[in-house]
């Protein structure tokens, strides 16, 4: 056994055991279930042993995959991202009067950033606008409108995307009719095709195509340095070259 794939082993156990019984995929089930951790007689420190492994992220994501999930926002560890300037964060510093909301009059910063913090547009700021997990149910209409007119998917509809949507949709009459408008908007078929096995989504997260098993440093911790080489290939970049210089966003696309 090589030594890295020592903590998947460990991450592979404590599956087993925090899940109790792997679901789906080409794991047969057992005649009779196994009865899960905390129905063992175990002693209290294996016991606190064993819920530290369940809590380790590739754990949680392992235990998601075995549960058949296709790993959507709030599994494995798809959670919803942190901060360290969140809602907590600035009603410390900010709300004077300690009811729950940041006024105007108290926020001590331009007002051009009041206005972009204020999400929902209620003239305060409160811990609404600052909860960025996405909502349970299913997506407005809205936001299928928005994907369709956003052509560059940058996150906005420039004047040149509606007007080239109005064009595809009006097909040169330089008008709509509410057939065109429902033909434009028509919603695409929905896709036969399942998502992928949990046999397939396991070898991915075994093979590190779903992440890695070990854990990226939590909220305020130092980031490990790296050096990477440049798209060209003409220079190498380390990110300790820009410890304290300058903010460092590091953006990671999707890999589908
Ligand atoms: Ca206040
Ligand atoms: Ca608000």
């Amino acid at each position: 056994m090589r030594t890295n794939q020592l903590p998947v082993l460990v991450c592979i156990v404590a599956t087993v055991l925090a899940t109790g019984q792997a679901r789906g995929g080409a794991a047969a089930k057992p005649p009779r279930p196994a009865p899960a951790f905390d129905q063992w007689d175990l002693s209290a420190s294996a016991r606190r042993a064993i819920a530290d492994l369940a809590r380790l992220e590739f754990v949680e994501m392992a235990r998601a995959v075995a549960g058949g999930s296709q790993m959507g926002p709030g599994e494995g560890w798809f959670h919803a991202g942190q901060s360290r300037y969140d809602w907590k964060w600035l009603a410390r510093r900010m709300d004077a009067n300690g009811d729950g909301k940041v006024e105007r009059r108290e926020f001590r910063g331009p007002a051009a950033l009041f206005d972009r913090l204020d999400r929902n547009g209620d003239g305060v700021l409160t811990a609404a606008d600052f909860d960025w997990s996405t909502p349970p149910g299913p997506r407005p209409p809205s936001d299928f409108f928005f994907y369709l007119l956003d052509a560059n998917s940058n996150g906005r509809v420039s004047g040149a995307e509606w007007e080239a949507f109005f064009a595809r949709a009006s097909r040169g009459k330089g008008y709509l009719t509410p057939d065109d408008l429902r033909q434009a908007l028509q919603m695409p078929p929905m896709s036969k095709q399942a998502g992928p096995s949990p046999r397939m989504l396991l070898k991915g997260l075994l093979c590190g195509e779903l992440g890695s098993p070990f854990e990226g440093p939590r909220v305020g911790q130092r980031a490990p340095d790296f050096a990477l080489r440049t798209v060209d290939g003409k220079e190498t970049i380390r990110l300790a070259d820009y410890r304290g210089k300058k903010p460092v966003v590091l953006i990671f696309g999707s890999f589908t």
